[in-house]
């Protein structure tokens, strides 16, 4: 028996869905966020810790990886699951929106992308072969198509250019990727802002075929509005039987807006990144501990979260080690964003499963409208 990855849907509200991707590696529950682990690191966290906020899947990155250490040596040590100490789910990213947002000196052709490293300038080439090669190296689970994205606005013409060169290399994707029981590949839609050319996206993609889809291209510039505009039509595009996956999103309120229109999977730098800069999400909003209101303040981040951060200490003492700039802070605050994020997530899987996934939705912006931070 080979295990397979496989997607089971539990529960729709509306366009919303709840459900499982069954992994070798264990279980997704959906919506699910992944945290970003870029450099086999969920900076300031112990692996240990980021399953303790409720993490079933982190996501990876081939550009830093293959940079540094490098895929071949993350082999030889026997995995980046072994080499970071996280035996659940890994989802690796495919490199090109990186190089795109990262490294310096890029020029793109038909083949691939060569490009200098933003660590030591030094020269790479990623190929949607290449890109493949590196994530089975790395033992990813969840394997992205190597694609391009396009920065918004940008006219018609160069998107389109763009998604039908995403759309090639999508073949040459799963050519490479082969056959690899256990292991999925997911495909990106790509076309920006543009309904025709998502529409030609999502069937180029279902004609090749993969285990889930992505909704690339968005969170670039555009605006919430816009993305909403997007995602109104786009999941619907995608196959109803297989996980959708939102990249690179986001804030509260647009991960809760997509879930709402159909979206499955979704990661995000925010909670980590905000984390080591003293901003904390909270069911009442945004805070930022560094705020001198907080310094005599002996109340938790937020009343209601669980984490150890809102257990054990006062907004006082955070404030204070975060001013103190100590270690211990980026650890507390991003172990909150992250506990808050999948709260969030468990919020909503509760929610659409009991059917109540409005009344839910209203609650969580209710609470934020309320102010009390
Ligand atoms: N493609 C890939 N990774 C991504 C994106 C994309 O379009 C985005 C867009 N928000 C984030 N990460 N491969
Ligand atoms: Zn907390």
């Amino acid at each position: 028996m080979t295990a397979q990855i496989s997607f089971e849907m539990q529960a729709r509200d509306g366009l919303a869905r709840t459900g499982v991707i069954s992994t070798p590696r264990g279980e997704i529950r959906t919506p699910a966020f992944m945290p970003v682990g870029t450099a086999a690191t969920v900076k300031a966290m112990m692996p240990e810790s980021v399953r303790a906020t409720g993490a079933d899947i982190l996501l990876g990155n081939t550009y830093h990886l293959m940079l540094r250490p490098g895929a071949e040596r993350i082999d030889r040590l026997g995995g980046l699951h072994k080499f970071m100490n996280w035996d659940r789910p890994i989802l690796t990213d495919s490199g090109g929106f990186q190089v795109m947002s990262l490294a310096g000196l890029r020029k793109l052709t038909e083949k691939g992308v060569t490009f200098k490293s933003h660590i030591d300038g030094s020269k790479h080439e990623l190929t949607p072969e290449r890109s493949m090669e590196i994530q089975k190296l790395l033992g990813s689970d969840i394997v992205m198509c190597f694609d391009e994205c396009p920065a918004l606005p940008a006219t018609d013409k160069a998107v389109a250019e763009s998604m039908r060169l995403s759309m090639r290399w999508a073949e040459r994707s799963k050519e490479a990727f082969g056959d690899r029981p256990g292991h999925a590949l997911f495909g990106i839609m790509q076309g920006g802002v543009t309904p025709e050319l998502r529409e030609e996206s999502a069937e180029a993609l279902k004609a090749i075929g993969f285990d889930g889809y992505a909704v690339g291209g968005l969170a670039v510039g555009e605006g919430q509005e816009a993305m909403f505009g997007v995602l109104d039509y786009a999941p619907g595009l995608l196959p109803e039987d297989k996980p959708r996956y939102l990249m690179g999103v986001g804030k509260p309120d647009d991960i809760v807006g997509a879930v709402k229109r159909g979206i499955d999977m979704m990661d995000c730098v925010l909670p980590s990144r905000s984390g080591r800069t003293g901003q904390v999400f909270t069911r009442c909003g945004v805070l930022n501990i560094k705020n001198a209101r907080h310094q005599d303040d002996p109340r938790p981040l937020d009343e209601a979260c669980t984490c150890p951060a809102c257990r054990h200490y006062s907004r006082a003492y955070l404030h204070h080690v975060f001013r103190s700039q100590e270690i211990i802070s980026s650890m507390l605050l991003t172990w909150h964003n992250l506990h808050y994020f999948q709260d969030i997530m468990a919020g909503m899987r509760e929610a659409i499963a009991a059917g109540r996934f409005a009344e839910w939705e209203a609650g969580f912006h209710a609470g934020r409208a309320a102010g009390d931070i």
